[in-house]
């Protein structure tokens, strides 16, 4: 057996062994959690870390029940963080356990682009899939298809199913961005093959109306952007022309998506076969577009109506796990891509609506912006037998460390294939309340800075962008000496107290440098390949 070989052998020994393994029904606490017999991932778009009861919400303004049990039954952690504070790169750092601002082209991502992630790379379905869970990934997918020109008409690949889902059901984008079609696996679900899809990011197609100059046809009127293509009423980014059978129907989407995560619960559930879900919800993202069982039904206009219509879809896949038995052996994680904005580009009153309600929960700003509001995210582990019910946490973690902390579950003796991906599986089990040494914070621009127990370091010139709208922020840069803020005393981060402390500037500025330059962990990424062959 040359070395490859063996290898991989060692790989399928690691994973037929994991299966036995995995947890009985029981909430007892145990030491060293058993495998779980499901992992579902719930990441939520643009909920900010104040949206939901739990995080702070008034239930009255935003009802959100379902998201809130799961806090009660699990670990609020208040102190986490997505990646970055825009879709794309958080998503990447999520799938990748790489930081985003190492590799080029990972910003917001138009919906024809190319796929970001490469077929080599290590991922955390990669992983699961090699310790025996089948695994899917339904909504928003925003890290692109393909390899260059896409043609839509015909099997698309590289896609998901080429890094490690065994299954996909996604939009290529997002929904505020053409084509708005649904695609299964690398294929657009009912295209009709004599209406082909065309899509362009340039160019509107000869005789088709553009949302900017028909504002009579459109049922949701833009604020900014989103004025290309209209496709059912409602103007998007980039033009389309075709596939027209193949339209997805905006208010149906959440219940569309969620129905397919049930099945695909149900049917692994019911073949005693160990599953992981990512389930890529498009709420609260724009265009917000609630099915008429949620409008009306939170007081802050649209905004919150997805935001009930998200916490509804969580209801009823923790009720699909009930009904098959399996909502004590699941670990379920609940997070945001990013943090929260009200204006995205469309005049659904968002801002209006906002009454007294705190997107951002304690923190400033949201969306697109490197202060604390735009990726504060909510985090909630719900994990039975494993972590004892109602528990805060204030470990300091990144969506980022679920590939190295799943892979030291599945396997505390593996290698870790990730670049920036830490293990922090003892604070998912609620027994390290520290987390990270250091977080790198990253807002949607290249810029980054560094947060450490309480402090977070800016370094001089470091773009900020303060407000909750996708337009007129308040833009100001990090000063001469950097912004050094405490946390704990300072969620607003209004208190530069780089000139009281420069000791702990200059270590954190020394730490950014480091970490900013250290290289990829070649050694592993080696094995890993080899495992893979
Ligand atoms: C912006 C869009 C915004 C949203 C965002 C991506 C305009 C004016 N704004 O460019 O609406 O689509 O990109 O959001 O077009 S994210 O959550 O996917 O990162
Ligand atoms: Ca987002």
């Amino acid at each position: 057996m040359n070395k490859s070989n063996s290898l991989l052998f060692s790989g399928l020994l690691l994973a037929t062994a994991a299966i036995p393994a995995f947890a009985q029904a029981g909430t007892e606490i145990s030491k060293t959690p058993k495998l779980p017999k499901a992992v579902v991932v719930i990441f939520a778009d643009d909920l900010g870390y104040g949206d939901v009861g739990c995080y702070g919400a008034d239930p009255k303004k935003i009802p959100t029940p379902a998201i809130d049990k799961l806090c009660k039954q699990g670990i609020k952690f208040t102190d986490a963080y997505s990646t970055t504070s825009v879709c794309t790169p958080s998503r990447y750092a999520f799938l990748t356990g790489q930081y985003p601002w190492r590799k080029e082209g990972t910003g917001i991502l138009p919906g024809d682009a190319a796929m970001i992630i490469d077929t080599d790379q290590p991922t955390l379905p990669k992983i699961m899939q090699k310790y025996g869970y089948k695994t899917a990934v339904f909504g928003k997918w925003h890290l692109g298809l393909g390899k260059g020109k896409i043609d839509w008409n015909h099997s698309i690949s590289p896609g998901p199913n080429d890094i490690g889902f065994d299954e996909s059901c996604i939009f290529a984008a997002t929904g505020d961005r053409v084509p708005c079609v649904i695609l299964r696996n690398d294929k657009v679900e009912n295209l009709d093959p004599n209406d082909p899809i065309e899509v362009s990011y340039k160019h509107n197609f000869p005789g088709l109306p553009n949302g900017k100059d028909n504002k009579d046809l459109l049922k949701l009127m833009w604020s900014h952007g989103h004025n290309n293509a209209i496709i059912n009423g409602i103007g998007r980014i980039g033009f389309m022309k075709g596939g027209k059978a193949a339209l997805w129907d905006d208010e149906k989407n959440a219940d569309f998506i969620t129905n397919e995560a049930i099945q695909f619960i149900k049917r692994n559930a019911q073949a005693k076969q160990p599953f992981f879900v990512y389930f890529a919800t498009h709420d609260i993202h724009v265009p917000r577009t609630p099915d008429k069982r949620f409008v009306g039904k939170s007081k802050c206009g649209v905004r919150g109506d997805v935001t009930v219509q998200l916490d509804d879809c969580v209801g009823r896949l923790m009720k699909t796990l009930d009904e098959c038995g399996l909502s004590n052996d699941t670990l379920v994680i609940f997070t945001s891509d990013n943090g929260p904005v009200l204006d995205d580009g469309y005049a659904d009153n968002a801002v209006k609506d906002n009454v007294g309600h705190s997107p951002s929960g304690p923190f400033r700003a949201g969306k697109y912006s490197i202060l604390e509001g735009g990726s504060r995210v909510p985090f909630i582990v719900r994990w039975p037998g494993v972590v004892k019910p109602g528990m805060e946490s204030k470990a300091l973690i990144n969506q980022m460390d679920l590939g190295a902390t799943l892979l030291a579950l599945l396997d505390p003796k593996a290698k870790s294939p990730f670049p920036d991906s830490e293990n922090h599986l003892l604070a998912l089990e609620g027994k390290d309340s520290k987390g990270r040494d250091y977080h790198i914070v990253n807002s949607s621009a290249k810029m980054v800075g560094i947060r450490s127990g309480k402090w977070k370091y800016l370094p001089a010139g470091t773009p900020i962008r303060d407000g909750i709208n996708g337009l007129g922020a308040k833009m100001s840069r990090a000063p001469e000496g950097g912004l050094l803020i405490d946390l704990e005393k300072d969620p607003k981060e209004l208190n530069n107290l780089a000139s009281k402390h420069p000791d702990i500037v200059k270590h954190l500025h020394n730490k950014l440098e480091e970490i900013k330059k250290s290289p990829v962990n070649k050694e592993n990424l080696r094995e890993y390949a080899l495992l893979d062959d």
